[in-house]
């Protein structure tokens, strides 16, 4: 059984085996949660995304966690909003499989997502919830071994969105 649930924290302090970063194409840095990871993480960090090429909007790309509490980082790249009609729910929830599938081929036991795609992409937040709420659960019930997923919220009004969206216990 795969156990879901939401938290309001800063991703980095989470002692989790991966957290997932909403990074851009080029992987090598930038704002919001992207900056708070490199910055936690350290200058090696920055090495090692410097040796993989980049990364596809939709795709997900492994390194360690160096100075953070997390074992692993899995980078993904969200799309831009723009309007919904470009691609973007399917995008959005290839990132969310694809972080899955990287963390299950590593067996990881714990994970904790950020709200992709919703900072600087721009993708509603009420729409983009739904797609990794969605997207996360029809993943772990086909089969998943990892314990926990948690859906790491920034804001109060973040967490209640996916407070809505999660099914209770
Ligand atoms: N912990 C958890 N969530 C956070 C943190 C944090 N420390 N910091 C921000 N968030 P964004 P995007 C939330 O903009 O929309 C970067 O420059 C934030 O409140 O980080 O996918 C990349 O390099 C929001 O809910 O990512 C790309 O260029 C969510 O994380 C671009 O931004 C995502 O916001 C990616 O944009």
């Amino acid at each position: 059984m795969t156990r879901l649930r939401e938290l309001q924290a800063n991703i980095v302090t989470l002692s989790v085996d991966a957290i997932v970063n909403a990074a851009n194409s080029s992987l090598l840095g930038g704002g919001g949660v992207d900056g708070a990871i490199h910055r936690a993480a350290g200058p090696k960090l920055f090495e090692e995304c410097r040796s993989l090429g980049g990364c596809k909007v939709g795709e997900a790309k492994l390194t360690k966690g160096y100075q953070l509490p997390a074992q692993f980082i899995i980078h993904t790249v969200g799309p831009v909003w723009r309007g919904g009609k470009n691609g973007e729910p399917e995008l959005l929830a290839s990132c969310y499989r694809g972080s899955l599938a990287i963390a299950a081929e590593h067996e990881m036991k714990s994970i904790a997502f950020p709200s992709i795609s919703t900072g600087v992409y721009g993708y509603p937040i009420e729409l983009a919830a739904r797609v990794a709420v969605e997207t996360v659960c029809d993943v772990v019930r086909k089969s998943s071994k990892i314990e926990e997923i948690i859906f790491c919220c920034f804001s109060q009004s973040d967490l209640d969105v996916y407070e809505s969206l999660l099914p209770k216990e």
